[in-house]
């Protein structure tokens, strides 16, 4: 290994995480079939062990068929949790998959018939089961179909209270259970459904504080989807964290305005990845750096795990450039200058602080260069 391939490998201590549908993804897309061939969940935990990650995460139905008895159920739990003994892997969050198959196709907890809500709250209930089962300290809940094309189909307010009902259930279910679990509710502002309900972070944020629970219950905001918004994830992500709410994360790329493109972390963006690395290394963030993304559909299996590699190696690469531009003196300086520079605040002068320069030029180009590697 070369010094600096050695510097930024991945090991468990910077608990890295993937989904088990992220270096599974087949690279299917709206025009064209799959191209790589299905990874079964054994050797993704294998394959992502290797590379130094700290465990993975899962949809009930990554693991385990809709359709499997219970009988089937219980044999591919099992291999799976042998697998990760074997390779001293963790399931720190699991999630419900209520969006895939054709019964959600106008939503689960929010569909307007009664018995798929139903159905979609017994799913997510059995999901929890398989996370407090697997060790899971995080059920994330995305409502990928909870949303609409046709508002004249469906009153918004009737959605908002089938959707609060459905997920004061599910906090019913975790503490009459006791189990050792908190939901973390994802937003998304479209894609699959034309718009989906509580669109960012923030709306689900004021959602929250309308449950029974929120104590229980934070958010998994996702740094694509908040750009699909045109919002800063920075921004976001620091709401959540000042708010006590930020339980788990889905780190990723995305070019704004575009479809839910789910890149390699930091791949379009690196100077916004790194202040969401900055954020979550000094902000107090103690849970999993989780990625949710995936490979180019121009990749092979070699290109997956090149690609979930390029995740935690841009991370690391990140955490190290906060450390430098902690250090850095210009940088430090001119940050402590700005918020001097006048003098003292009783002898307060209004337009002598309207004509001030900030610098900002200066320290976003500062940023720039320690980022290129020049400082
Ligand atoms: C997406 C979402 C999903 C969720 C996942 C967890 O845009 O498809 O980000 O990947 O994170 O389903 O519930
Ligand atoms: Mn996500
Ligand atoms: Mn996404």
């Amino acid at each position: 290994m070369t010094e600096t391939a050695e510097r930024f490998h991945p090991t468990k201590q910077d608990r890295f995480t993937f989904g088990l549908w992220t270096v599974g993804n087949r690279g299917r897309d709206p025009f064209g079939a799959a191209v790589r061939p299905t990874l079964p969940p054994t050797t993704a935990v294998e394959r992502l062990a290797e590379l130094g990650a700290y465990g993975v995460t899962l949809h009930d139905n990554d693991l385990v068929p809709i359709d499997a008895t219970p009988g089937e159920r219980q044999a591919i739990v099992g291999d799976f949790q042998q697998a990760l003994a074997d390779h001293d892997m963790r399931v720190p969050m699991v999630t419900v998959n209520l969006f895939y198959d054709p019964v959600f196709k106008d939503g689960a907890l929010t569909s307007s018939v009664p018995a798929i809500r139903r159905y979609a709250l017994d799913k997510a209930k059995a999901a929890i089961d398989l996370g407090h089962q697997l060790g899971a300290e995080t059920f994330v809940l995305w409502g990928g179909r909870e949303g609409s094309e046709v508002d004249a189909a469906k009153n918004p307010l009737d959605a908002m209270a089938w959707y609060r009902d459905g997920v004061n259930a599910l906090t019913e279910h975790i503490l009459t259970n006791r189990y050792a679990i908190r939901i973390a509710m994802e937003a998304k502002p479209n894609e699959p459904r034309g718009d989906i309900y509580l669109a960012t972070t923030g709306a689900m944020l004021a959602f929250i504080a309308t449950l029974d629970h929120p104590e229980v219950v934070g958010v998994n905001p996702e740094i694509a989807h908040e750009k699909m918004a045109g919002l800063n994830p920075c921004h976001s992500v620091a709401q959540a964290l000042s708010a006590g709410k930020l339980f788990h994360i889905d780190l990723n790329d995305q070019k704004p305005g575009r479809f839910d493109q789910d890149l390699r972390f930091g791949s379009d963006d690196p100077k916004g990845a790194f202040y969401v690395v900055k954020l979550l290394e000094e902000g107090g963030y103690e849970g999993p750096r989780h990625f949710d993304a995936h490979a180019y559909r121009t990749e092979d299996m070699q290109g997956v795990f090149e690609f979930a590699h390029g995740c935690m190696r841009t991370y690391l690469i990140l955490k190290d450039k906060v450390v430098r531009f902690e250090a850095d003196q210009e940088i430090q300086g001119l940050l402590q200058s700005i918020r001097t520079r006048t003098g003292n605040a009783d002898a307060f002068d209004r337009e002598t602080w309207g004509a001030v320069g900030y610098a900002y030029e200066r320290l976003d180009q500062l940023v720039m260069e320690l980022l290129l590697g020049v400082r």
